[in-house]
């Protein structure tokens, strides 16, 4: 008996030596779908390369800061990492494509403009020694107020909730003190009267119950932001052949999964805000013209700031139907 145990044992020596465990850092909460889709991810991952690399996820922001993900990752800190693209931008202007308000008005679009957009960023990620696995939009963003709003000028001298320099942008041009809440914070700075209105999707709206104090929620569509996920390029380079195209096959998956996954989740959600007594709404005239011009200054501005790359994705977005 006793050989018998130890012949096994010495069988699956070589396995559990060969075995990679990967870190996956992300700063959503586990119960998010992008992070359920991460973890999917992980368990394709260790199914298809029959356990020889485990990807333990750390949600929460526990492992590191949503914003601190990448260079985390970047320094061999984690292995891998998920963040909101958006966050990028300082380094990487290009990844604030996707923030332009009133530029991408549908997953369809959404889906256009991750195409044209996705070479640049596997070029920047390159030069950081980074490697993009795939990217999941959010839900369309929505405007969120505690009061009825009729146009612009309500917004004068209130507090908006921000989450990247583009939201910071926005709220300036409507003026607005910018006030920066991580999305798992919400909730908490909403319950203690810190913000008067926000703009994010009906999901983040519905996973921190917003409905003790936000009365109000137009569907204004702006943008579709992505998270991405990505890997220490040396990390992936040192797996063996076959198990890295198990990760790049899972992220495939994960990435189809995930469009799917955030579609349905987008008419739930706004179906859940106003079940919870939300006022659901198209903006009033007023807002949605005023909203529409803000959009077209942030384009122009962006375009500006941005150069080249800019023209690399917008004139394909728009010419090229
Ligand atoms: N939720 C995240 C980012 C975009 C979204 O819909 C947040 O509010 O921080």
């Amino acid at each position: 008996m006793k050989t018998v145990v130890l012949l096994a044992a010495l069988a699956v020596a070589p396995l559990l030596h060969a075995q990679t465990q990967w870190k996956l850092a992300t700063g959503y909460r586990a119960e998010s779908f992008h992070t359920r889709n991460v973890v999917q991810f992980a368990q394709d991952v260790e199914r298809a390369s029959a356990g020889a690399l485990r990807i333990e996820v750390h949600p929460n922001n526990a492992l590191f800061k949503l914003g601190d993900i990448p260079q985390a990752v970047q320094d061999g800190k984690a292995q891998a990492g998920e963040t909101i693209m958006t966050s990028l931008v300082r380094d990487m202007p290009i990844a604030g494509a996707d923030a332009v308000p009133f530029v991408v008005r549908t997953y369809a679009d959404a889906r256009r403009m991750w195409e044209l957009q996705r070479p640049l960023i596997d070029g920047h990620f390159a030069r950081k020694g980074l490697k993009a696995l795939y990217a999941v939009p959010w839900p369309p963003q929505g405007l969120f107020s505690i009061a009825p709003v009729r146009s612009a000028a309500d917004f004068k001298g209130t507090r908006m909730r921000t989450y990247n320099p583009a939201t910071v942008r926005i709220a300036e041009m409507l003026g607005a003190a910018p006030v920066d809440v991580p999305m798992v914070e919400v909730n908490t700075a909403l319950s203690a009267g810190k913000l008067d209105s926000m703009i994010t999707s009906a999901l983040t709206g519905v996973e921190n119950q917003v409905w003790g104090q936000i009365k109000q929620y137009y569907g204004i569509n702006a943008w579709f932001p992505k998270n991405i996920v990505f890997v220490n390029q040396q990390a992936f380079d040192a797996l063996p052949p076959p198990v890295r195209a198990a990760v790049t096959q899972a992220a495939q998956s994960a990435e189809a999964r995930g469009w799917a996954m955030s579609e349905t989740i987008a008419d739930e959600s706004v179906g859940e805000l106003q079940r919870k007594g939300i006022k659901v709404e198209r903006a009033p005239a007023e807002l949605d013209a005023e909203l529409k011009r803000l959009g077209e200054r942030f384009s122009r501005e962006w375009v500006q700031s941005v150069g080249n790359e800019a023209n690399k994705i917008f004139i394909p977005y728009y010419f090229q139907r």
